[in-house]
């Protein structure tokens, strides 16, 4: 596509709409900064439909599901680095990664994920250090012998439970090790896929299993400079439709009275219930959030991130909170239907979208409408507003950042296609 518009067509379209913007009190320069200092994790799995080098063919189980066989899927961690470094040099800012530990690098010899260790590690640390990337972690609970029971910290077999206790401890430490590496704390996430096909008759002792697991697993204080810890709870995975141990009312409570991180994921709720709603209302108790933005379709809870309104609503939630610095934004998608690559540029071009919307937003005035009374004022100002020209902002702040502007992101990632994923077997 050749249609791309050049700098000085976008230095002139942002010049309008800066004037436009500043005309309802919104100074766009102070939001491009704000948004320049936004550092999102990007997850890893997206590259390879949540393979993992451990053994990337086994069965993923726990619910999730990867559909698509775009050709061009990374063979090795080098190739998916490959691949990431292609993704990140096409959105703007500087970004974090975030990983699975079926994704350490074991030269070949089969770890057991009790056994794992920093080193297993360490070529992504140097990859992290050498491109400025942050990083955060998770333990993988699935895609395991012993996870195929569809039980991991909740199982009722001790010797199951304590294989997964124990992975998650090496998993923080690694984590730690991340954190200190880096220099900026690294997020280490627990989800498990516990949960019942059909209608459980205990509903009550799974749980209280999870809570012991979780408190043997915490137990081991770390640096929060170097790890923090979030939970991730769900309301019903494939196959787990009827109940899920770690639902978000269960690490609610265990986030409040633990001190850790809750995880909010955006396709983990009834199809009309949206997390903007809850992250000033968790907020007022939790120090800081992790967000999974997502998209639930049906019962997906993982297609790419689109500008859709949720998406512009959590962002808004993020920005009118004062949120920024306490809500860590993170993705989490998979799709392998069309380019890998894409999927994460598409997807993390459109969070930070609605976040630049969201700083965009002439939010003084909003509140004033809506202090004073005026509904009818605040509703029409909130529907001017998605006419109002962010795009040419956007555009500016490519071009600034030095990423492409507009569809030219995909003739890059076509071109890549072309040299680089075509020459994969
Ligand atoms: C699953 C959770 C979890 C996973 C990743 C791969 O429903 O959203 O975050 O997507 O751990
Ligand atoms: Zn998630």
């Amino acid at each position: 596509m050749n249609d791309s518009p050049t700098p000085s067509h976008i230095e002139r379209a942002y010049a309008l709409a800066r004037e436009r913007y500043a005309a309802l009190g919104v100074d766009t320069e102070a939001a491009l900064e704000r948004l320049a200092q936004v550092s999102i994790s990007l997850h890893c799995w997206q590259g390879d439909d949540v393979g993992g080098f451990e053994n990337p063919d086994a069965a993923l189980g726990g619910g999730l599901a990867v559909t698509g066989n775009y050709p061009g899927k990374p063979r090795n961690a080098d190739e998916l680095r490959q691949d990431l470094d292609k993704a990140y040099s096409l959105i703007p800012g500087r970004h974090r990664l975030n990983l699975h530990a079926i994704y350490a690098e074991t030269g070949g010899r089969r770890v057991e994920r009790t056994d794992l260790q920093p080193e297993h590690f360490a070529r992504w640390v140097d990859w992290a250090k050498a491109n400025g990337h942050g990083l955060d972690f998770n333990p993988t609970c699935f895609a395991h012998p012993l996870a195929a029971s569809g039980f991991t910290l909740a199982s009722y077999d001790e010797r199951i439970r304590q294989f997964w206790i124990d992975h998650c401890i090496v998993c923080r430490r690694i984590g730690a090790y991340f954190g200190r590496e880096l220099g900026t704390p690294c997020i280490t996430n627990i989800w498990i896929p516990d949960g019942y096909k059909d209608t459980p008759a205990d509903r009550l002792t799974p749980r209280l299993l999870l809570r012991d697991s979780l408190d043997r697993i915490l137990a081991e204080k770390l640096d929060p400079a170097h790890n923090r810890d979030a939970v991730e709870g769900k309301l019903f995975g494939i196959g787990a439709e009827s109940y899920t141990v770690g639902s978000h009312e269960f690490y609610l409570g265990y986030a409040l009275t633990r001190g850790v991180m809750l995880c909010l994921d955006s396709g983990h709720f009834h199809p009309t219930e949206t997390i903007a709603d809850k992250l000033s209302a968790v907020l007022t108790y939790l120090d800081e959030v992790l967000l999974h933005v997502s998209r639930g379709v049906r019962w997906d809870s993982d297609h790419v991130v689109t500008l859709n309104d949720e998406l512009q609503a959590i962002m808004q939630e993020v920005v009118r909170g004062g949120f920024l610095e306490r809500v860590h934004i993170g993705l989490d998608f998979f799709d392998a239907s069309i380019n890998r690559v894409a999927a994460w540029v598409i997807g993390a071009r459109n969070a930070l979208r609605g976040l630049l919307m969201a700083l965009l937003e002439p939010i003084e005035t909003l509140r004033a409408y809506e202090r004073r009374g005026d509904y009818t004022a605040r509703l029409a100002l909130q529907e001017e507003i998605r006419g109002l020209p962010f795009g040419a902002v956007w555009d500016a702040y490519c071009l600034r950042q030095g990423v492409p502007v507009g569809m030219a992101f995909l003739d890059e990632i076509k071109a890549y296609e072309a040299t680089v994923l075509a020459q994969r077997g």
